[in-house]
């Protein structure tokens, strides 16, 4: 395949070479879309090696894919179903079919009953049982209905009501429940219960918790119609748990998960940050949604990034990607990037269900510079192993204290540079190091990096931003040939456990057929555990 001997060409050239030949590069292998600023320059590719990925996208199909996915085609052909986030932001007016049926007026039907509860709730006119205004607010969810809304929580606080306490409780582990609700008064609690299916293990355990931990204090089962909301599209389990579903806020089976913050999952942002902020962030996803449909594969911001992850993965073998927002309300960030990009493209079969006989979605990571400075980036600096990057970074500070903002962008800079160009024996040897210590000193460079700059955190950035990566891991999964948007590996694990609850309990030891690690461990916990 050209591509390989492409790569073949190029494997040994390095970073400092090309910006030699190509003076002008730096400010050519760039492209802005939405406000987003992509520098892609100090990537190891030339102007071949992009021809060559967009002809793969092309015969990939990549633009009838996304054409497939607007339309309301059933892409998730595991599940059988439509994949349909980018409706979740479409403006009031638009059409988008599913099922012969128009679904964003459905959608703009949940929202304004997100925003008329979200001010009621905010405005301290929805009271709790015992007359007091709702204070605080904490989402009970796992994985999609958990990583997201933790995500925004924390990257939109700036724009948050301080007045107000948000937490999530996602762990089936007694103690996030525990110190979620340890200094909290249950009058002035609301519980959002959000579960697509409303029966998973954890979830579901930890809202059966919170509501004995709320009749503890409330003492009357009215209560709970005050301090439950559920955000679901399963109505018959919310009715069954005890919330009246006139406090359910829905979404459908066409919102997957992981692409579930913008929909009704996204109630405990929009208490956060108010009706109008959460709107601006789903313009935000608009605009990037509109970019990616619209604008041409040379010049398409989440296929170029997309198209790059594949060049590293298939062709340098990378493993891993490290996601490193110069940006503390991004925290959480690179743990969000974690599910949507390894819950979607981490398959071993294609859409066919035939073996891949290449690598699919590597394993994302990273954590919130400078701090990852004076830990994990001496590996990807001198290590032996090979780590593209993506650096995000805002020119305007939420927070302008003194210089700090020119330090952490002059890090980001700096970062990307280094990890470049690198340091030769020479430059080492001209700052007067001694001969048996060059080596040690030494920076290979030629370790790619994709720097994204943005203006200011806004909802409607923090939209575009999520909208990127969404796209670009759909990129990938279109030339991968797998099914980005089903999860079986989540679906099992699921189902394990329900096997193993019954025999961690009881006084009589159960027939246990595991094997015999398994077995063991349990006869040792049955052994160990509090009586
Ligand atoms: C996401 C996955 C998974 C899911 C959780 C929670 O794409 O499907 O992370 O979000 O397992 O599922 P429920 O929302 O159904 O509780």
């Amino acid at each position: 395949m050209a591509l390989a001997q492409h790569y073949q060409k190029l494997k040994d050239v390095h970073l400092r070479q090309l910006f030699a030949e190509d003076p002008a590069r730096g400010e050519r292998f760039t492209v802005e879309a939405a406000g987003l600023y992509l520098d892609y320059s100090k990537n190891r590719i030339t102007d071949e090696t992009l021809t060559l990925l967009q002809q793969l996208a092309r015969e990939c199909g990549v633009k009838e894919r996304i054409d497939a996915m607007f339309r309301g085609d059933k892409i998730n052909v595991s599940e059988n179903r439509a994949v349909l986030h980018v409706a979740l932001r479409a403006p009031r007016g638009a059409c988008i079919m599913h099922d012969g049926r128009n679904v964003v007026p459905d959608v703009h039907a949940v929202l304004d009953k997100m925003a008329d509860f979200s001010a009621r709730v905010r405005g301290g006119e929805w009271k709790g049982h015992t007359g007091k205004r709702i204070r605080n607010v904490i989402n009970i969810g796992i994985g999609g209905s958990d990583l997201g809304p933790v995500m925004a929580y924390g990257a939109l606080r700036y724009y948050s009501d301080r007045a107000m306490t948000v937490r999530f409780v996602s762990n089936v582990d007694g103690t996030d429940f525990a110190e979620a609700v340890r200094d909290l008064d249950a009058g002035e609690t609301l519980f959002i219960v959000s579960s697509k299916t409303f029966t998973t293990l954890e979830t579901m355990s930890n809202a059966h918790t919170a509501r004995s931990w709320l009749l503890a204090a409330l003492k009357d089962e009215s209560a709970i119609a005050k301090h439950f909301v559920a955000v679901s599209t399963n109505a018959p389990e919310v009715a069954q748990f005890g919330i009246d579903t006139a406090n359910m806020f829905e979404f459908w089976d066409w919102v997957g998960g992981r692409y579930s913050m913008d929909s009704a999952i996204g109630l405990s942002t929009m208490l956060a940050i108010g009706p109008d902020n959460f709107r601006a962030m789903l313009d935000g996803f608009h605009a990037m949604d509109e970019h990616f449909r619209s604008a041409p594969l040379e010049r398409n911001l989440p296929v170029l990034m997309g198209l790059l992850g594949v060049w590293y993965s298939d062709f340098f073998g990378a493993q891993t990607v490290a996601i490193l927002p110069y940006e503390q309300y991004l925290k959480r960030f690179p743990a969000y990037l974690q599910q949507l990009t390894m819950e979607s493209n981490g398959k071993h079969v294609t859409i066919d269900g035939v073996r891949v006989d290449y690598d699919t979605g590597p394993i994302y990571w990273g954590e919130p510079g400078t701090n990852g400075q004076h830990s994990f980036y001496q590996l990807i600096h001198q290590g032996t192993r090979f780590i593209p990057c993506d650096f995000i970074a805002f020119s305007r500070a939420l927070n302008p204290v003194g210089r700090h903002h020119d330090i952490l962008l002059a890090n980001v800079f700096a970062q990307t540079e280094a990890l470049a160009f690198g340091k030769t024996a020479a430059e080492v040897k001209a700052e007067g190091t001694p001969d048996w210590l060059v080596p040690h000193r030494l920076f290979e460079g030629n370790r790619p990096s994709n720097t994204l700059l943005l203006d200011t955190l806004t909802p409607a950035a923090l939209g575009k931003l999520v909208a990127l990566y969404e796209h670009s891991v759909f990129t990938q999964g279109t030339i991968w040939q797998i099914d980005s948007f089903d999860q079986w590996g989540v679906e099992l694990g699921k189902a394990l456990a329900q096997k193993i609850i019954p025999q961690l309990d009881g006084s009589s030891e159960p027939k246990l057929e595991h094997d015999s690690s398994t077995n063991a461990l349990i006869r040792r916990y049955r052994k160990t555990k509090e009586p």
